[in-house]
């Protein structure tokens, strides 16, 4: 993946930050498997493995299949590392059931990519009892005990939202469009998950301070297929839409689909008639070029690449560090329209990249 380049130096300067200053901000994207090794680390037995359950919630889009191969690369057994990879199949409960045979294995960590926020306290309470160092990955638990884990690594869901709304406003200002005229559908993620939250909380907080037309938010669940069906219902209840915020690019793809299946043209120039399609993710080529092409206008990216960095905040642990509680990824906005080239959110500017 082109945007995936230069990976060691930035890795480099991942680890650096992390071991360095406590920053709880992760400054790179990319992903290293040459760095970081846990050589020469043992394990409380002594055993030269370490041991890591992994509990991934699901397959359910390119995003999740780069997270878990991200993963299966950093926790090799060259690096030091036993991975035991479960799939939770979309289940809170299968991942419950995972984390709980992990504890009977005794791992020396658990590594959770949880599927929704709420209804961990249990578990990880588990855990706990059992002294097994917990890793909260991508999206987060809302336990109201925050020692139930160790740390966590993720994105900034909410600022990825942010992030989209500036570029739309910043956009159709350029069309010279009133905000009254901007209706808007949501295509939302699995409920209840960070990534949802997040994206949809940035949205509608956008819409309401600027008067946009947000006309209804539906969750097609992350997926392609899902995508496509919540498109199509869409179409049936408006006649009027013209910007379709998909909280991803499987989403994206499959609700581009149905869209051209009923005859309408996707694309930039909403003044013209053509309907603006946004996602985020960035990481299916598909959608990377349908960006090229315009038919996704922009794609706020959320980068999956966390192997090496959970790989960094368990060897830290090993080395008797405590490392941040948050730690966040920094990621890009992605539009091959040359209208707006910055947007700032927070005081921040971001510069938007070429996809
Ligand atoms: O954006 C989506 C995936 O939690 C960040 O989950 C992740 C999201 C990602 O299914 O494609």
């Amino acid at each position: 993946m082109k945007k995936y380049r230069n990976m060691f130096l930035m890795l480099l300067l991942a680890l650096a930050v992390l071991a360095g200053c406590g920053s709880s901000s992760f400054k790179n994207n990319k992903e290293s498997e040459t760095v970081g090794e846990a050589d020469g680390l043992m394990d409380d037995e002594g055993s030269s493995l370490i041991t890591v359950g992994f509990s991934q919630l699901g397959a359910e889009s390119d995003w999740r299949s780069a997270n878990t191969e991200s993963m299966q690369q950093a926790f090799t057994e060259e690096n030091g590392y036993n991975l035991i990879y479960k799939n939770g199949q979309q289940k809170q409960s299968n991942q419950i059931t995972a984390i709980r045979t992990f504890i009977q294995q005794e791992v020396d960590y658990i590594v959770l990519a949880p599927a929704t926020e709420s209804g961990w306290e249990t578990v990880l309470d588990e855990a706990r009892e059992a002294q097994i160092p917990v890793i909260i990955v991508d999206r987060r638990v809302n336990a109201s005990d925050k020692n139930l884990f160790s740390c966590w690594v993720g994105s900034d869901f909410e600022l990825e939202g942010k992030k989209m709304a500036a570029w739309l406003k910043a956009y159709t200002e350029t069309k010279g469009m009133a905000a009254e005229d901007i209706h808007i559908v949501n295509i939302q993620g699995n409920l209840g998950s960070s990534a949802q939250i997040g994206r949809t909380r940035g949205l509608a907080n956008a819409a309401r301070d600027n008067g946009w037309d947000l006309m209804a938010e539906v969750s097609g669940d992350f997926t392609e297929t899902k995508g496509r069906e919540t498109m199509g219902a869409l179409l049936k209840r408006f006649d009027n839409i013209n910007v379709v915020y998909c909280e991803n690019d499987n989403m994206a793809i499959g609700a581009i689909d149905a869209l051209e299946s009923a005859g309408k043209k996707v694309g930039p120039n909403i003044d013209k008639g053509e309907i603006l399609v946004v996602s985020f993710d960035g990481v299916n080529e598909k959608a990377l070029e349908y960006a090229r092409d315009k038919k996704i206008a922009c794609i706020a990216e959320c980068n999956p690449l966390h192997g090496p960095r959970v790989r960094a905040l368990i060897e830290m642990i090993q080395r008797g560090q405590t490392p941040e509680k948050y730690n966040y990824v920094e990621e890009m906005i992605y539009s091959a329209i040359p209208d707006v080239s910055m947007v700032t959110v927070d005081g921040v500017v971001y510069k938007i990249e070429q996809p």
